[in-house]
């Protein structure tokens, strides 16, 4: 195994044994939510996964390591310290060779998840094409990662304060699959649905099944399964995008850019609905997870 691995216990018996395991991502508790509900919600779907009888491997880039399967003081960590690093496909190496904590993005996830052969990733919402590309060029890294690393991510659609249809335009240029589980629309996190149609699987087989076409085919690319937040907890679409406007009208005036473009909206949309966004955040991240273990066990 390449030297910069490091494995928890019960995720390498998983691995050896063929039993299911899902990765999860780091970014979305050091960056994408605050203290202390991020900590809640790392272990709570850590506890989701196990219940469900899934191996969890939360991942991060901790000690010059990349750290497969985390404990408490781990998570922790994460969750608390303001000194760690959102890390996207061109920060690994940096981060790695400076023994700094690296938070893992879904590209990076995806990275380290394909190093130890876990399949599939659940996370909140993707990256994608940022409103107003056409003029900052800022078209999230996730979106390349999905053209080049073979991993199913179960994601809420793409968060609402992207461009979704340039999203999915590049992702098609990518060659990336994308489905829609259970819908025909791509869902815009916050929300179930937005209106845009895509193509759609209604089981966990399926998806394994062209997975592992994709694979026997010698394809490279990810499998992105859009999975809408159930109905009783989003926020319609309409609600959302005032919210939203005010955020990007902020990031604006405060010249936010790159790096911090997406953490600093998540931060102002919690802020403008009193928290709100906060509580639907968690409810569709969860809902991933499960679907993620279903597709795990499906394999
Ligand atoms: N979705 C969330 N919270 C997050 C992110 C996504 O609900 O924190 C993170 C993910 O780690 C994703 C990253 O990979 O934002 C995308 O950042 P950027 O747009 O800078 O590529
Ligand atoms: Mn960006």
């Amino acid at each position: 195994m390449n030297k910069f691995v490091e494995i928890n216990k019960k995720v390498k018996q998983a691995l050896k044994n063929n039993k299911p395991v899902i990765a999860l991502e780091s970014t979305i508790i050091s960056h994408g939510m605050p203290y202390p509900q991020n900590i809640r919600v790392a272990k709570d779907l850590e506890k989701i996964a196990e219940d469900a009888g899934v191996v969890p491997a939360t991942i991060c880039l901790m000690n010059g390591k990349i750290k497969i399967g985390l404990n408490d003081n781990e998570l922790e960590m994460l969750a608390i310290s303001k000194d760690v690093a959102k890390v996207s496909r061109r920060d690994f190496s940096r981060i790695l060779a400076s023994k700094k904590i690296g938070a893992t993005t879904v590209a990076a996830t995806m990275i380290a998840a394909h190093l130890v052969g876990i399949k599939v990733f659940a996370t909140g919402g993707v990256g994608g094409v940022h409103r107003g590309a056409e003029d900052s060029f800022d078209i999230s890294a996730d979106l390349k990662e999905f053209a080049q690393t073979p991993v199913i991510v179960v994601s809420a659609g793409a968060k609402a304060i992207l461009d979704l249809p340039k999203t999915l335009e590049i992702l098609e240029t990518f060659g990336v699959p994308v489905y829609g589980f259970q819908t025909d629309f791509f869902p815009a996190f916050y929300s179930a649905e937005s209106n845009i149609r895509i193509d759609r699987i209604d089981s966990e087989k399926e998806i394994t099944d062209i997975y592992k076409t994709n694979m026997r085919l010698g394809f490279k690319s990810g499998i992105l399964v859009a999975n809408p937040i159930p109905k009783k907890y989003e926020i319609p679409f309409s609600e959302m995008d005032e919210h939203i406007k005010i955020a990007l009208d902020r990031a604006k005036r405060n010249s936010v850019t790159g790096r911090g473009l997406t953490p600093f909206l998540l931060a102002e949309i919690v802020k403008i609905t009193k928290g709100s966004s906060l509580e639907t955040n968690i409810r569709l991240v969860e809902n991933n997870v499960a679907l993620a273990c279903r597709i795990a066990k499906a394999f």
